[in-house]
């Protein structure tokens, strides 16, 4: 059995989600957010020294715990013997591994830093309009993928897919991602209508993003 523990409105979603597509048993343990700091509670340090979300522990493997999602994402796919893991096709493989990096390595940073600069008085709404910029390169990049492709990683839905949801999903709510991008809109509609991501939403709880 894999325990998630699982912070509110947060990355730690998209474990939930794969697990719910891999159809693996799970139980969620719930951490609720700080309300003035927004910061996770200081129970998630006894479970891993970073005290972030997502963590999972898996008493099929020792109680083992695995932290960062991309980690535990490719944990999840080896455990259900590759499925949502790297296509066979060579070019989809690499856009599975391009991409499985890319949502937490290259998108997830300019969309944290203009969240943490939109608590700043002030100086934060000037500085934000500094890295505008930099978020509208990478949707357009994204929104260029997917005009050419159904999901991230060739024509069927992959981990990597799991992984940018949550960056998008935060870039629609607060970092001016509309209709603009029609390709990038309909993708996410297309996560959101899954049977498996409605059921990680039942079992998560507060999630503001989709
Ligand atoms: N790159 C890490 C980031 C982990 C992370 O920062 N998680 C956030 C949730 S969105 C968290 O726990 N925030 C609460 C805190 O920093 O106290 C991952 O993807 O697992």
């Amino acid at each position: 059995m894999i325990i998630v523990h699982h912070l509110e409105n947060s990355r730690s979603q998209r474990v939930l989600w794969m697990l719910e597509e891999l159809a693996l048993p799970y139980e969620v343990r719930r951490y609720e957010r700080d309300k003035k700091t927004m910061l996770a509670p200081p129970e998630l340090r006894k479970v891993h020294p970073l005290g972030k979300s997502p963590v999972i522990e898996d008493s099929g493997d020792g109680g083992r715990v695995i932290a960062e999602t991309g980690a535990i994402v490719e944990y999840l796919v080896d455990k259900a013997d590759g499925r949502l893991g790297a296509p066979a096709n060579r070019t989809a493989a690499l856009d599975y591994r391009y991409w499985l990096h890319y949502a937490e390595g290259s998108l997830m940073p300019p969309l944290l830093v203009t969240l943490v600069l939109s608590r700043v008085p002030l100086f934060g709404k000037t500085a934000q309009k500094r890295i505008r910029p930099w978020i509208e390169t990478h949707l357009d990049f994204v929104e260029a993928h997917l005009s050419r492709h159904q999901w991230f990683a060739g024509d069927a839905l992959t981990a990597a897919d799991v992984m940018m949801s949550f960056p998008l999903e935060a870039a629609r709510t607060r970092a001016g991602l509309n209709a603009s991008r029609p390709a990038t809109i309909a993708w996410l509609e297309k996560v959101h209508a899954r049977p498996a991501y409605q059921a990680a939403l039942r079992a998560g709880g507060l999630y503001d993003y989709a």
